[in-house]
Parts: C-alpha cells; sequence; structure tokens
C-alpha cells in the first residue's frame, strides 16, 4: 500500500479502533461455550441448533457466528438446510475449555478483570498507578491483595496464569540447559503449569512452588495431582518471610509485577539464599534494547501499569538488576514467544 491511500484511507486506525470489538466477540464465543459445543457435537452445527444448546437468542447468536467466521475462529458451509458452522483447527486447540493448550482461562481472565482496568486507562498513565480503586473498588496499595480480593477472582488469575505455559512453557525452559539443577524453587510459582514443564523436562529435578499460603492451598486442590512426586509446595510471602536455599530459583513473570527498588530486594534475598554455583532464571516477555517493541510487550507493560507495580523490561534492565543483587554471567535467550529467558549465575 503506498503511502497516499494510507492517508486517504487509514486502514491502520479503522483495524486499530475495532481491536477491543474483535477481543470481544473472541472473549463471548469462549464464555457462552461455543467452541466447546462444535467441539463435543462432533458435526457442522447451525445456528439455531447452537442457540438452542447454550440458552441463547437466535438472533444474537447468528450475528456473534457470523462475525467468527469473519475473524477465522469459525468456519460455515451453506446447505440446503442452511448455514452449518464448525471450529477451525485452531479454534480446536486453544479456544476449547478440555483442549490441554486451552486458552480459555486467559480469554475468561482478560473480559472479566483486565477489561474492567483498561476502562481506567487514561487514569492511569495520568497517576503513574494501578487502576483497582476505580476498578473494583478495592485498596491499589497492595497489588496482589487487590488482584486476589475474592477466593474467585485469585482462582481465575491463576487459571489464566497457567494456560500460557501450555504454549511458552518448554521454549522458556529449554533456552538453557537446566538439568544441572536438581533442587528448584519456583517462586511465585502460582497454579504450577510452569512447574510441572519443568519436571517433564528435567525429570530429575525437584519443583517446589513457593506462594502466598491461600495460593499453594488452591493449587494444592485444584492444579497439581497429588501423584505429582517431583512437585513440592512451600507457603510464604517472598518479601516478607524467608526463601530456603536451593540450586536454582525461577522468577516467572514476577518481577514486572514490581518497581525496581522491589526487585533489588527480592533478588537480594534470592541472592542470600542461592547455593553457589547456583542460579536464578527469569522468565518474563523482554523489550527490545530500544523499547520500540515487541508490540505484544508494549502494551503487557501498560496492563501493568493498570495492574501491579511493575513494567516490563529489558534485557539490559534485567541483567543490571540481576547485577545488583550480585548475580554474574548473564545470559538471555529470546524465545521469539511471547515470554523469554534470562539466566543469573551465582
Ligand atoms: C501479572 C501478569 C498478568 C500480573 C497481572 C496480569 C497478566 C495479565 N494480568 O504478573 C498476563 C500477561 N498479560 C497481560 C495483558 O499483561
Amino acid at each position: 500500500m503506498g503511502s497516499t491511500e494510507d492517508l486517504d484511507y487509514p486502514q491502520i486506525i479503522v483495524q486499530y479502533s475495532n481491536g477491543f470489538l474483535v477481543s470481544k466477540v473472541m472473549f463471548t464465543a469462549c464464555e457462552l461455550g461455543v467452541f466447546d459445543l462444535l467441539l463435543e457435537s462432533g458435526k457442522p452445527l447451525s445456528s439455531d441448533a447452537i442457540a438452542t444448546g447454550l440458552g441463547a437468542s437466535t438472533i444474537g447468536m447468528e450475528r456473534l457466528l457470523d462475525a467468527c467466521v469473519g475473524l477465522k475462529l469459525l468456519a460455515v458451509e451453506m446447505t440446503q438446510e442452511g448455514a452449518l458452522y464448525r471450529n477451525t483447527e485452531i479454534s480446536n486447540i486453544y479456544l476449547t475449555k478440555s483442549s490441554p493448550k486451552s486458552q480459555y482461562h486467559t480469554m475468561m481472565y482478560y473480559s472479566n478483570t483486565v477489561y474492567l482496568c483498561w476502562q481506567y486507562l487514561a487514569d492511569a498513565v495520568r497517576e503513574g498507578r494501578n487502576q483497582y480503586e476505580r476498578a473494583f473498588g478495592v485498596s491499589s496499595k497492595d497489588p496482589f491483595g487487590a488482584m486476589y480480593r475474592s477466593d474467585e477472582e485469585m482462582l481465575k488469575f491463576m487459571a489464566g496464569q497457567n494456560s500460557v505455559w501450555s504454549i511458552c512453557g518448554r521454549d522458556v525452559l529449554a533456552a538453557f540447559d537446566l538439568s544441572p539443577f536438581t533442587q528448584i524453587y519456583d517462586l511465585g510459582g502460582g497454579g504450577g503449569a510452569l512447574a510441572q514443564e519443568c519436571v517433564s523436562l528435567y525429570p530429575n529435578s525437584t519443583v517446589t512452588i513457593y506462594d502466598l499460603p491461600k495460593v499453594v492451598q488452591v493449587a494444592k486442590e485444584q492444579f497439581v495431582s497429588p501423584e505429582e512426586h517431583h512437585i513440592t509446595f512451600h507457603e510464604g510471602d517472598f518479601f516478607n518471610d524467608s526463601i530456603p536455599e536451593a540450586e536454582l530459583y525461577i522468577l516467572s513473570k514476577i518481577l514486572h509485577d514490581w518497581d525496581d527498588d522491589k526487585c533489588k530486594q527480592l533478588l537480594a534475598k534470592v541472592y542470600k539464599a542461592c547455593k553457589p554455583g547456583g542460579g536464578v532464571l527469569l522468565v518474563e516477555s523482554l523489550l527490545n534494547e530500544d523499547k520500540c517493541g515487541p508490540v505484544e510487550t508494549q502494551l503487557y507493560s501498560m496492563n501493568m501499569l493498570v495492574q501491579t507495580e511493575g513494567k516490563e523490561r529489558t534485557a539490559a534492565e534485567y541483567s543490571k538488576l540481576l547485577e545488583a543483587a550480585g548475580f554474574g554471567v548473564i545470559q538471555v535467550k529470546r524465545t521469539g514467544k511471547l515470554y523469554d529467558a534470562v539466566l543469573g549465575m551465582k
């Protein structure tokens, strides 16, 4: 497309302004169970059958299904009985609840929590802080107190955070050979999906999920099977309680929740606890050094403004934080996917 065409008809502006409509169509089809019904049915269904099956109006459902076809989340074929809808391959794998690679819980967390916080993005930019007070009427002083304001919210967050590791977990754990480390702590390990990827990739390792008592309780009850003998738990608050000795500490999407002071405080504590020859693995979405991209990471950094006390950082910024805590020999691996890996050694 030439530059005059761009100025005559601003395709990019139209596309961006409609971006939230796109998100909401996908979230809503997930929430109503469109992809699950089509998977279970095993054959293409009419909009009437889908509306009836999901207890929705035909008028609304037909419109949602057609929009999903436009977005390539569904396919449609015209038959004598009318239009019949089916999932695309991508929808079957990523948007159904039961698929091993399901991103359903991410969709629900984005649609019902992240989306509401983004209503106050302008306030967040003006004030430079998260928007829990405006969005949910809870104090924004303690972001995880706010994010875990109810057991239900905590569960939705844990399920959402867990699902990304089915698509990025292997890459971040295979970025470095972690087989020399057998005793691993996943600090803020939540629902344990990354820990599970870790013990499956490194069968000689034991991973301890260190998280707040109520998170550990839910992880044990709902996310990690008691048969998983290579995963153990430790209840604590890594800012206020002690961190046990280990060979490797994984900090996955932890530092991006906090400002530089808090990050340095936490890393110094990890350094003290770490065995000599051990290390720390940061799993984060890395900004380019000039901060000009990737755009997903730039958007996530806006989300950190709205929801936490942190931001997304460059590899050099993470390296500086690690060095300030005492870690040396710092290696960076970009995976080309959402999350990257940084390893620092003691
Ligand atoms: C956090 C990660 C997330 C804290 C709050 C969060 C995510 C959403 N809300 O550590 C996952 C990343 N996605 C986005 C949009 O930032």
